[in-house]
């Protein structure tokens, strides 16, 4: 469903001077609010497929009701976020969980509801009916050839959707690794996947990047492939420039220095990408910023701090993705708080002080440098991102209208209780 806007307006008209009072509280601290909230307004995030249904675990799945039951749903669902918050224009597609039929179909939909087409993602970590080879041991390291090939052409063909579509990047990730020692020879591993990933490459059109996603562990449990950013970053290196390492928040090993990773990619001129989420022990697919805020803020202060010096485009140059999906909550109030945690991380980023810092890095002034970053952590910046979203068109508070609108008992009713999407 699709809100009309007098719906909206009336919303925003209802706690509009209480929104006024606390942006004018706000923007008298801020120089430059203005351009603040240009830069939020500009900052969109994808919505992945996946991501619209409630997900699973190995142990079940519960549906919530009024899941998504095929592409056109699912992008009508992405509309409905993107009605409400403005900063979900952007949908990513898994391939082959959603395949679609008629792409020129797709895309006028996708443009009806303002939507373009995110990175396309390729699926060789589970074997499809009617797949000649199995990936049990594997995709793009198997140690047959033909399995090998298979997931090259596997990936040639989602890039060939992703064609259909507008879209304009391939992301890879690989289940590929082992579970007991001994079960593979790692350089093996190495060079064939450094091989199979060359011959995708050589398929990329021009103007198109591939995301090379590692992880640490899962569901490999002795080694994976592409395990790390080093790992990542010496495929990427070989491939040439248009390959870029993915990173996602919950494929590291625990307290890993995330914001350390993301930053020396930035200057190394490979970082590509990103998928939100939010764990406390694995890759637990929380809702972004639902366990650690704090961590969630300081890297977007690396990643605005790294784009700002190269002279990046904070929309443009990367990939920004939602990677999440869990039991218990609706997926679309999920994915509603975890869009608010993303803005709210990165207008607080775009608040430090940078001068200030580098100044008081320079002289080693380690409590002053302290007091600056966490002056721009303990701004309430919430008012900020309901103002850019308001001038967008969208509602002062998304989470509120979903639930007096009914939003999900709409959905149940037309599109019924027992419902599931495709996904995990
Ligand atoms: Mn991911």
């Amino acid at each position: 469903m699709i809100f009309n806007k007098e719906t909206i307006a009336k919303h925003n008209e209802q706690e509009f001077s209480k929104h006024k009072k606390k942006l004018d509280f706000i923007s008298a601290d801020i120089d430059n609010v203005n351009v603040v909230i240009e830069k939020l307004k500009a900052f969109q995030i994808a919505i992945p497929s996946w991501a619209l249904g409630t997900g699973g675990t190995r142990f079940g799945r519960f549906s919530g009701g009024g899941e998504p039951r095929n592409l056109e749903e699912k992008m009508e669902d992405v509309g409905l976020l993107h009605q409400l918050n403005q900063s979900s224009g952007a949908i990513s597609l898994h391939i082959p969980w959603d395949i679609p039929k008629d792409a020129k179909a797709t895309k006028a939909l996708a443009a009806q509801y303002g939507l373009q087409f995110d990175a396309v993602n390729s699926n060789t970590f589970q074997d499809q009916t009617n797949q000649q080879y199995s990936y049990k041991f594997g995709s793009l390291q198997h140690v047959n050839k033909a399995t090998r090939k298979q997931a090259i052409d596997h990936n040639i063909e989602v890039i060939k959707h992703g064609i259909e579509l507008g879209s304009k990047s391939l992301t890879v990730w690989l289940a590929d690794g082992s579970c007991f020692p001994g079960q593979l020879n790692f350089r093996q591993a190495f060079n064939n996947t450094l091989e199979s990933l060359q011959e995708i490459y050589a398929a990329l059109p021009d103007d198109w990047k591939v995301f090379v996603e590692y992880k640490a562990y899962e569901p490999n449990f002795y080694s994976t492939t592409v395990a790390d950013w080093g790992q990542s970053f010496t495929y990427v290196n070989k491939l040439g420039s248009k390959a870029y390492t993915l990173v996602d928040l919950g494929h590291h090993l625990p307290n890993a220095n995330i914001q350390q990773i993301v930053a020396l990619l930035l200057n190394e001129g490979k970082l590509g990408g990103f998928h939100f989420n939010d764990s406390m022990y694995g890759d637990d697919d929380l809702t972004v910023g639902s366990i650690n805020p704090y961590k969630l803020f300081l890297i977007f202060n690396e990643l605005v701090e790294g784009m700002d010096a190269k002279g990046m485009n904070h929309a443009k140059d990367l990939g920004w993705m939602i990677d999440a999906s869990h039991n218990v909550k609706d997926p679309l109030e999920d994915l509603l708080q975890s869009v608010e945690a993303i803005m709210n991380a990165y207008a607080q980023a775009l608040l430090v002080d940078t001068n200030a810092l580098k100044a008081a890095q320079e002289v080693n002034d380690v409590v002053l440098a302290q007091e600056i970053i966490q002056k721009a952590y303990r701004t309430d910046t919430k008012s900020l991102v309901a103002e850019a979203r308001i001038q967008s068109g969208g509602a002062l508070q998304p989470l509120q209208l979903f639930r007096t609108e009914k939003v999900r008992e709409q959905l149940i009713k037309e599109r019924g209780e027992k419902t599931v999407a495709t996904g995990l």
